[in-house]
């Protein structure tokens, strides 16, 4: 039997490397949809906790894991030379910028040296993690052609990025369509069969670097309209008008205008990093991207404008930062997720404190975060209205549908709103970033 025969059938052994916010729901729905998946990740505790029917990932119930694990179709090893057993490999580990912001592939290039050792004649191997042009076939093709195997030939070579979004209920695996670039017509054509088993659209293009290049173009894209429309909040509160209304205006127009909103700055595992790679791949072709770097650059620096607008707050009720106690609603990177990566909440929780703040970090969903220091901070997980009076300021930096906005607003304590989220409540002591303060 061949391995497309395998893939349809469901016989092929389909292998995840990296068990994170991508590798596990893709595993747990290879496995739902009738292969046996072998997961493969460093972490002993996250095997040991797969392995027991437990999830780690926000998006995945224990259920899910618990049904997959049980009735055998799915199991977790920190042991990568189970690859030797593995028809199809996709390989989801992390993709991070160095402390110089370049890529840092060094994730890559250790899966690599493991294929190199015990990948499977005729397997396919799919690369989805987040990375530029030209990195499936320069690294992964080029590193195994070292041992004298070619793909399309001694085993097949695709990349196809990765579209998790984590804590969206609306769009998932099966809905989300899933972009796939071969090295070669019979490559695409078997991750084209693997990949429609547990999605209903796959978009097939003409090579790796059209779909390592889609991703980046997808998230570069919202990068800069984000940093374009944060300018466009500085702007306003510069001459005097309600960035948030302008927008809710603008998005009255039913064609030719798309609404990003102002926030504190940009946080996530894809946003902030993208970019970066584009460009840093671009510099190596002598061009320079001024949108990415001025984006960048204008994003990083929206915790700082956020710091400003809390100094002029305070100073309306003849306070300064320093020594004022602020309570910081929302340290997550964005709505209901427990992820802190590159939250621009930290950013202004640093700087705060840097200014003496007497601060108190709140966020439902993110029990444990570290300071600059790398000091634990007690993260409180519940908001007590009746402490509330007891804070010279609060602010609101990312808007967690768990959070009583009413009863925050009740308090009657000055808030900085840098969402726009108590919209719609008459809340005289509500300021927001993007417009001029109420006092
Ligand atoms: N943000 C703003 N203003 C906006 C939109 C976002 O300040 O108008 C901020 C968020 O607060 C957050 C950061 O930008 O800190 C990133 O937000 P995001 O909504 O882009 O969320 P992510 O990072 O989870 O992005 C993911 C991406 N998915 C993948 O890379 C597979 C992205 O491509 C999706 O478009 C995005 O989810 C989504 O649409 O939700």
């Amino acid at each position: 039997m061949n391995l497309h025969e395998k893939i349809a059938s469901r016989e092929a052994r389909v292998g995840v490397i990296g068990l994170g916010y991508v590798g596990l729901p893709l595993a747990i729905a290879f496995a739902e949809s009738g292969f046996q998946v072998t997961g493969i990740d460093l972490c002993p505790d996250k095997v040991d906790a797969l392995n027991a029917g437990s999830s780690y990932i926000i998006d995945v119930g224990h259920t899910m894991v618990g049904a997959v694990v049980k009735n055998g179709h799915f199991r977790a090893t920190t042991d990568s030379s189970s690859i030797r057993d593995l028809d199809a490999v996709c390989i989801c580990v992390p993709t991070p910028l160095n402390k110089n912001h370049e890529p840092d592939l060094s994730y890559i290039e250790a899966v690599l040296s493991e294929l190199k050792k015990h990948l499977r004649r005729g397997a396919l191997v799919v690369l989805e993690s987040t990375t530029y042009p030209g990195t499936t076939e320069e690294r992964i093709g080029k590193g195994l052609a070292e041992k004298g195997w070619h793909a399309g030939i001694d085993y097949h070579l695709c990349y196809s990025p990765e579209r998790v979004d984590p804590g969206n209920k609306k769009y998932g695996i099966r809905n989300t369509p899933k972009v796939i670039g071969g090295v070669t017509a019979k490559c695409l054509e078997l991750a084209d069969a693997l990949y429609r088993t547990i999605t209903d659209r796959t978009v097939l293009v003409s090579n790796p670097k059209v779909a390592e290049m889609s991703k980046l173009l997808e998230n570069t894209f919202r990068s800069v309209n984000i940093a374009f429309i944060n300018e466009m909040a500085l702007m306003c509160d510069a001459i005097g008008v309600n960035i948030w209304e302008v927008i809710e205006a603008a998005s009255s127009k039913p064609f030719g205008f798309m609404p990003f909103y102002p926030g504190p700055g940009i946080g996530g595992h894809c946003i902030p990093l993208d970019p970066m790679y584009l460009s840093w791949k671009a510099k190596g072709e002598n061009f320079f991207s001024r949108f990415i770097e001025v984006s960048q650059d204008i994003n990083r620096n929206m915790p700082r404008y956020v710091v400003h607008k809390i100094s002029e707050l305070l100073n309306t009720k003849k306070k300064c930062i320093n020594g004022s106690r602020i309570l910081l609603l929302g340290m997550a990177y964005k709505p209901d997720v427990d992820d802190l990566r590159e939250s621009p909440s930290i950013e202004v929780y640093e700087l705060l404190r840097e200014k003496g703040a007497a601060l108190t970090v709140n966020d439902p969903y993110c029990a444990v975060m570290f300071d600059a220091d790398g000091q634990q901070v007690n993260v409180q997980a519940e908001v007590n209205d009746a402490e509330l009076g007891d804070y010279d300021l609060l602010v609101l930096l990312t808007a967690h549908s768990r959070y009583d906005l009413p009863g925050i607003v009740a308090s009657g304590t000055l808030i900085l709103d840098t969402r726009n989220a108590f919209a719609g409540l008459d809340a005289p002591n509500v300021a927001r970033i993007g417009d001029v303060l109420p006092y």
